[in-house]
């Protein structure tokens, strides 16, 4: 499902552009949230000074009775709402499941890079062996090349993704805990060593965004960088056959991945 309208496209200026389904109702919730704080900003400083000049002219305060309440009353309710909207939001992604269409990409965080592995025609990811892995010989993550599950799983450096279509990544660490940070995706999720953790989203903007580490992981830390390409279905179903063909052609060719 897309974006209904170009009002729901809206984006706060300084914030980055957005390009995720969830994304539109995280960044509505987020005006609302600036809006209401701005507001009791001034309001709190206005009764404050009016307080203030009243102390000088020696004047009776009065008591906010009815009037003090009320305020009181809405904002409580409207923090209410925005409390229970960002539950079902994050709750959404954290705790319901992707649908069983969602296509399944593999993240793996190192220090100090990004990976990404796609199952392959199979929709099986390969075993994976700690001691298997050698970047240098063309096997950043291990995978058993005696699994034929894993002869067609697809690793590369960038993300792609086709827009309009659920995806469910598997987070997953080698060393110490990576942050997971797509911005424009609204996404964020730790990637913990020993642990494989779930977090789906929809893109809908086809365009690049930059993919980010947020925990400081080591001295690298601020070149562990990767892209993430949003495309039309079209170009990414011709961008993963490409990918297929030349990973045979390796395997063929007796270079492993
Ligand atoms: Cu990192």
């Amino acid at each position: 499902m897309l974006p209904q309208s170009p009002a729901s496209l809206a984006t706060l200026p300084w914030m980055p552009r957005n390009g995720a389904m969830h994304g539109f109702a995280l960044d509505r919730l987020m005006q609302w949230n600036l809006a209401a704080i701005a507001a009791l900003f001034l309001v709190a400083h206005v009764l404050l000074a009016i307080a203030l000049l009243r102390r000088r002219r020696n004047e009776r305060i009065r008591n906010f009775n009815v009037a003090g309440w009320l305020p009181l009353a809405l904002l409580c309710g409207m923090y209410i709402w925005m409390a229970v909207a960002a539950q079902r939001l994050w709750a959404a992604n954290r705790f319901e499941g992707p649908s069983p269409t969602a296509m399944q990409v593999e993240v793996v965080g190192v220090q100090f890079q990004w990976y990404f592995r796609y199952p392959g025609d199979d929709a099986t990811f390969g075993a994976t062996k700690p001691q298997l892995v050698n970047a240098g010989a063309g096997n950043p993550l291990g995978i058993d090349p005696l699994d034929a599950a894993g002869n067609d799983d697809i690793v590369g450096s960038e993300l792609v993704l086709p827009a309009g279509r659920e995806v469910d990544l598997r987070l997953r660490a080698h060393d110490v805990i990576h942050g997971f940070f797509i911005p424009g995706m609204r996404l964020k999720q730790n990637a913990l060593p020993g642990q494989t953790l779930h977090i789906h989203f929809t893109p809908v903007i086809p365009g690049e965004y930059p993919i980010l580490c947020t925990q400081v992981c080591g001295l690298g830390h601020g070149h562990m960088q990767a892209r993430l390409k949003v495309v039309p279905a079209a170009e990414f179903a011709s961008w993963l056959a490409d990918r297929e063909r030349k990973r045979f052609a390796e395997a063929a060719a007796g270079g492993g991945l």
